[in-house]
This record gives C-alpha cells, structure tokens and sequence, in this order.
C-alpha cells in the first residue's frame, strides 16, 4: 500500500515538474549512445565513379553513376534479386464499394507471382477515396501485423500467415479476429482518403516470414535466378531484398488499376520496413516518393557512425535481413564502399523524405539527418534543392524541398504528425509546377 502511495506521488511530481516520465525508450547496453565517441570517418563521394572521375552532370549520374552504385548496394549490402515473372496473375478477390460508411471503395488483391498453382502470393488490401473521381494518387506501405491490424473494418479478410509476434491478437503465430485494428494508430485511413489519396498494405510476411529459416517458406526458397539471367544463391540475396521486390510487384499491379494513378505512388515504410522502402525506391523508379519512417541501421542512418545500431549487431540479430556479403563489414563500417547517403541518394532526382524520432536513440536520428543532408549532393545535380539547412532542425519543425526530414517528439513509431508531414510532401510535389515526380527516362 505504502509502496503504491510512493509511486503514485512520484508520478504527479513528475507530472507537476512536466518531466517525462520516460525519456527514452530502453537501449541495449554496450552500444554507442555518445556524439562525443562517435568515430572520425569519411563518407563515400556519391560523385566519383567508380574509375575514379568526378560525375559533373545529371546525365552522368542517370546514365552511368546510378547504375553503378545500386550495384554496390546489391553486392555490399542487400543481394540481388529476380526479375519479374512471366507468370503472375492478378486476381481481385473483393471489392466493396461502399466501405468505411460509404466514403470509401475496399478492394483486396492477390499478386500471384507464379499462377495459381504455387504458393508464391502478396494479398494487397486498397482504400480509394469514394469523392474523387478518376486515378488517385496512392500512399502504398508494408503492415507489420497483417491487412486487418490496420483498420478495424469488418471487411478486411484476416491474414492466415505466419505472424512474428504472439501479441496484440495473435495467437500460435497466427492472427484472430482480436487482431483487427491493433495496429490502427499508425493507419489514419480516413484523413487520408480525405485528403484525396488512395492507400495500399500488404503483410511483408506473406514474401518471406521474418525469421532466421523464413526463406523456407518464402520466395527466396523458390528464385534461383536473378533479373539478368544470373544464379542467385540464398546469400547472394536477402529478406529486404524479398520484401522490396514484393513492392515492385505491387506496382506491376498498380499499373493496371484504372482508378489508381500510378505515376504518383508514394512509398513508405517504417523501420526494417523502412529499410526495405528505401531499396525499393532505389531500385524502381516508378515510386514517386520514397519516405523513410525511422529506418535506422540499414536504412537512411549512416552506418559508418556507429552510432546506436551497428553493423554487427543487425547481422547477428537478424542475419536474414542482408546478405551474405555485408557480414564482412561487422566492426569494419569504414571499409563498405557505400555508406546510406548515397541510397537516399539514389532517389534523385525523386521526392524523399526522412523522418526520425527524438527517443529513438537506437536509430540514430542524427545519422539519419546526416544521411539525408549528404545526399544533397547528388539532388543538385539536377538543380532541386535538398534539406534546405546545414544543422540538424527543432524537434517537430520539418525542412526541406525535394529531401524532406523531421525529427520529431516520441519514440520509434509512425504517428499522426508523420503522416501530417508525409500528405503535405506529397501535396506539395503532386501540385507543384517546380517539381516533377515523373521518373526520368
Ligand atoms: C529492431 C532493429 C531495428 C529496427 C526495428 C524494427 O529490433 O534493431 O533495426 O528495424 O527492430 O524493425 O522494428
């Protein structure tokens, strides 16, 4: 009784003092959580070749240096992957056209990557605004729990795949109908069909189930065979590299769908998630804006920082999230040839936007900022303006033009301000005449 009486005044004099009550979410100790210890480094040119010539020109870069350095990326760090298949099928397995009280049509589509008879599938849930007529620009992201964890509709058909957590509605690995909505706060459906956008998900498990043997029950136990005819073993690919190319098949989709506009496809994705946004978004240019939503090590972070996450311990902790290769960098940043910079700069000249977490201390916010910053460089290529500021910007203040960042309040997680933020960049270079998401050919 005495104890809880303790606890309870504590509580209203911190609440009195407005100190949060938790500053930071708990950190793996042993790590580098210090800006002072950060070590000294240099990061990789984006502008000089690999021959060891400066690139001068967006002709340059989109002709030759582009090219170069995705392959880097796909030999250091995320694999290879297989082209797409001769087989897929797309097959709309419902639609509702008076969704959510009548404002919105609900279609679920299955991507069959090999026709009906292989497993091999993604299962896309779509809200389209009922008000606008025509294609609509979509907002298309992973979900962490299933279709139906974001939305409490009814309607949404409940995942059957092998789910990572036993919580929040899962059971056995498996999702129950108390599963539905339990990932709502980070799916604001209604503001952003209001705001005249379609939304896209799917369950990035349905690719490859996030675990160690995951591969066995994903695509990569069925591609053995890269988009340029080479063979393509376990490690020479990765999960993220799966999962991105799960999104690229999204789009294929996409493409076909006369009520959605698929010149203006914004992705995003939210820590690994994230990561696996922004290799998508290097990869296919027919994103029109890649957001980063606290990505982290392997994301936008700058790895040779080490700063919170480090090399290391993303391989030991999840070696299936990279490949084979990128293991050799565990304790060695220094040696990558790239480092994130220069995969937010393979967006160029493409809208991006980085976004980052005051307590999200493992990801390393100012890494990620850096990231962003450096990045910069190649934008201006193209004569488009990135963040916009030499220094690391307020909590809550977003900056920048075609490289849009935040850091914002609270801790790692995707919140009505991030959306906020994510509609208005989107707005902005829909409807801008100075920018141009079309990709260039
Ligand atoms: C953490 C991991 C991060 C981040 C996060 C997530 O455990 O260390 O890199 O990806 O998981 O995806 O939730």
């Amino acid at each position: 009784m005495k104890a809880n009486c303790l606890a309870i005044r504590l509580v209203l004099t911190l609440m009195a003092l407005s100190i949060p009550m938790t500053q930071t979410t708990a950190l793996p100790t042993g790590f580098n959580y210090d800006e002072e210890k950060v070590p000294d480094y240099t990061l990789p040119d984006p502008l000089v070749a690999n021959n060891g010539t400066r690139i001068q020109s967006a002709a340059q870069w989109t002709d030759s240096r582009r090219g170069e350095l995705l392959k880097l990326f796909e030999e250091h760090v995320y694999g290879r992957r297989p082209g797409r298949p001769e087989a897929m099928e797309f097959e709309v397995t419902s639609v509702d056209n008076n969704a959510l009280n009548g404002t919105a049509i609900r279609k679920e589509i299955t991507i069959h990557f090999e026709g009906k008879n292989e497993p091999y599938a993604v299962h896309v849930l779509l809200y389209l605004p009922k008000k606008n007529m025509g294609p609509v620009p979509v907002f298309l992201g992973y979900n962490f729990n299933g279709n139906h964890s974001i939305h409490s509709d009814q309607g949404i058909s409940l995942s059957t795949s092998w789910m990572r957590k036993n919580e929040n509605g899962n059971k056995n690995h498996l999702a129950t109908e108390s599963a539905r909505g339990s990932s709502s706060s980070r799916w604001p459906v209604e503001t952003i069909l209001a705001r005249g956008y379609g939304l896209a998900t799917a369950y990035y498990g349905d690719i490859e189930p996030d675990h160690k043997e995951g591969w066995k029950d994903g695509i990569r136990s069925f591609y053995k065979i890269d988009e340029n005819g080479k063979s393509l073993a376990l490690e020479d690919w990765s999960a993220i590299s799966a999962w991105s190319w799960g999104l690229n098949r999204i789009v294929d989709y996409f493409e076909t769908d006369l009520d959605i506009d698929s010149n203006r496809i914004a992705l995003l994705g939210h820590s690994r998630l994230g990561k696996t946004a922004v290799w998508a978004g290097a990869n296919d240019e027919r994103f029109a804006i890649t957001i980063s939503n606290n990505s982290g090590c392997g994301g936008a972070a700058l790895s040779r920082r080490a700063f919170g996450e480090t090399v290391e311990r993303i391989n030991t902790s999840f070696p299936h999230w990279f490949n084979g290769n990128f293991k050799s960098y565990n304790g060695n940043e220094s040696a990558l040839p790239v480092d994130q910079h220069e995969l937010i700069a393979l967006m160029a000249p493409r809208p991006v936007y980085v976004a980052s977490a005051k307590e999200d201390v493992w990801a390393d916010p100012h890494g990620e900022f850096l990231s962003a910053k450096a990045a910069g460089e190649v934008y201006a290529l193209f004569g488009k303006p990135g963040v916009g500021v030499e220094t690391q910007p307020d909590v809550n203040t977003p900056v920048g033009d075609f490289i849009g960042y935040h850091i914002r309040t609270g801790k790692h997680d995707v919140t009505a301000f991030d959306w906020e933020q994510y509609l208005s960049f989107a707005d902005r270079h829909y409807q801008n005449p100075r920018s141009d998401p079309l990709p260039l050919k």
